[in-house]
């Protein structure tokens, strides 16, 4: 079992596309186990893209992210790091492939609707940036004896 740290960006938000995008996380089995909304000051935004604070796109990039509420969630399930990265597709909108979450509603590069970590180092860090230990709800999900066999 993995966990990762997803955001529901803001024009995620503001296009009313939160409950679609949970909903294909809940159908493909991953537990929800923190949500919450909120704003991303300019420091969290920093922390968060801090391997792109010198990019020339940076200063758009921030001015979206903090612009409008978003939804932190954290997500867990088998190899749910990787899984939910193909559930996006790729950064662009315009390149991610028709079935993911991007292919299907983003036309954009920036305006990309949900941010998932990208690998292990990146989900603990991003978990540790968004939520405290005491936001967890960890449960044992009822279904789960039906999302894989014994012997997978
Ligand atoms: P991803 O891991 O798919 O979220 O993408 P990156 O880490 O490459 O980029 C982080 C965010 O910067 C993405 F949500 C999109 C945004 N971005 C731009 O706005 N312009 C660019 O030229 C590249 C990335």
């Amino acid at each position: 079992m993995q966990r990762t740290l997803v955001l529901l960006k803001p024009d995620c938000v503001q296009r009313r596309l939160a409950g679609q995008v949970i909903e294909r996380f809940e159908n493909k089995g991953l537990n929800i186990i923190a949500m919450k909304m909120m704003r991303v000051t300019p420091e969290l935004a920093r922390k968060h893209y801090h391997e792109h604070v010198d990019k020339p796109f940076y200063p758009n990039l921030e001015a979206f992210i903090t612009g409008g509420p978003v939804i932190a969630m954290i997500l867990e399930g088998l190899n749910a790091i990787a899984l939910v990265r193909r559930m996006l597709g790729a950064t662009s909108g315009l390149d991610a492939m028709p079935g993911t979450i991007r292919g299907d509603y983003s036309n954009s590069r920036q305006m990309n609707l949900v941010h998932a970590s990208d690998g292990i180092e990146a989900a603990e860090f991003e978990m540790g940036l968004y939520f405290s230990d005491a936001e967890l709800c960890p449960y044992t999900p009822t279904l789960i004896p039906w999302l894989q066999a014994p012997n997978e």
